[in-house]
């Protein structure tokens, strides 16, 4: 079975990604059913809105050394970037051809985004992402994509487009199933823990970076936004906040949300925090080791070659044989 995934370098990634996405990519590495395993950056992904070039660029290579040292072994996972292989773009471009407006303005992240960039302007890019998101997909054959559930619904539109395409012009795409991570898929806003966390967000307290100060962190746990209750109690509903700190220290700590809930009962809501905090720091600060060694080395270089010479390799069969299909390019 083969598994692809990729993540934005819109910003630094955050304790959101690296718990929704990275930290499962880490673990499915080792699973035999998986038999290849790409990841990739979605650099073509991140300019749907505003980027600054240099921030971009910088983001960019910041993403490949934190997969990296996050624990993913170019042994067994072929890592590259997305603008370096043109597959991408032209099986984008095709599937744009093949979607219809209606079904990508009903998806709700288009929604959102093009409600956030109503001032500077929504791009095109930003209702047609999920054309190129099926594109990444669909062009490897891919059986199974891990994504959190804000992705669910572009999945499964990749589902349609693929099967719409092999209705009409002969088998040609695999149709990709979705893997759904369980506890932990979603980690949310500590300023608003109704809403997710996400590397964008204008307001840096809303986030943790997998990169902050080990200090800024703590900090910025601590003061994570909870309620005037007292219990540490997992209630989605009534305690977004505490809910959110209990999936995160859950995750951090490979226990269980009722063992957590049991520890904590009699505990402040101060002694609560600062474990998580404790915890969060625990988990990220080998990972900022890792990846102060990785981040100028040659070594981040040729583990991308090697990605986008595989990932070429096999996107070009691809796009080779979906020209033919649709009729494009030059035959006799
Ligand atoms: N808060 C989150 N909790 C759990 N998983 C998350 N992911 C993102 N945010 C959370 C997962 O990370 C992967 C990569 O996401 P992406 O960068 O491609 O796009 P995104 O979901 O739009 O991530 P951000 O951080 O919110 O980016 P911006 O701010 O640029 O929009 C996906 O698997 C996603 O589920």
């Amino acid at each position: 079975m083969r598994f692809l995934s990729g993540i934005q370098p819109s910003g630094t990634i955050t304790l959101g990604n690296y718990i929704g996405a990275i930290k499962n990519f880490v673990k499915l590495q080792d699973n035999p059913d998986f038999t290849d395993f790409l990841v990739f950056v979605a650099d073509m992904h991140a300019i749907t809105v505003p980027q600054d070039k240099q921030a971009l660029r910088k983001n960019i290579r910041s993403l490949v050394a934190i997969y990296l040292a996050c624990g993913l072994n170019p042994e067994k996972v072929h890592i590259f970037i997305q603008s370096e292989v043109p597959a991408h773009a032209q099986l984008g471009w095709i599937l744009q051809c093949t979607g219809y407006i209606g079904e990508l303005e009903r998806m709700t992240q288009y929604k959102d985004k093009a409600a956030k960039h109503q001032t500077d302007g929504v791009t095109v890019g930003l209702l047609t992402y999920p054309s190129l998101m099926a594109a990444d997909i669909l062009l490897y054959d891919t059986d199974c994509v891990p994504v959190g559930q804000d992705q669910k619904q572009h999945l499964e539109l990749t589902r349609t487009l693929a099967e719409r395409f092999n209705n009409k012009f002969g088998e040609t795409f695999v149709v990709p199933e979705p893997y759904i991570a369980g506890a932990g898929a979603k980690i949310m806003s500590l300023t608003d823990p109704t809403k997710k966390m996400s590397k964008s967000d204008e307001n840096p307290k809303a986030f943790i970076s997998i990169l902050d100060d080990i200090n800024i962190i703590k900090k910025k746990i601590k003061s994570a936004v909870t309620d005037s209750d007292t219990k540490v109690k997992f209630d989605k509903e009534n305690k977004p906040g505490i809910s959110n700190l209990l999936t995160i220290l859950s995750c951090c700590t490979n226990t269980s949300i009722s063992d957590l809930e049991e520890k904590y009962k009699d505990a402040t809501y101060a002694e609560f925090k600062e474990d998580v905090a404790n915890a969060v720091a625990a988990e990220i600060e080998p990972i900022q080791k890792k990846y102060n060694e990785l981040i100028n080395s040659d070594f981040l270089d040729k583990v991308l070659d090697e990605g986008r010479d595989y990932a070429t390799y096999l996107s070009n069969k691809k796009i080779n044989k979906v020209m033919n299909k649709v009729g494009l390019g030059r035959k006799r």
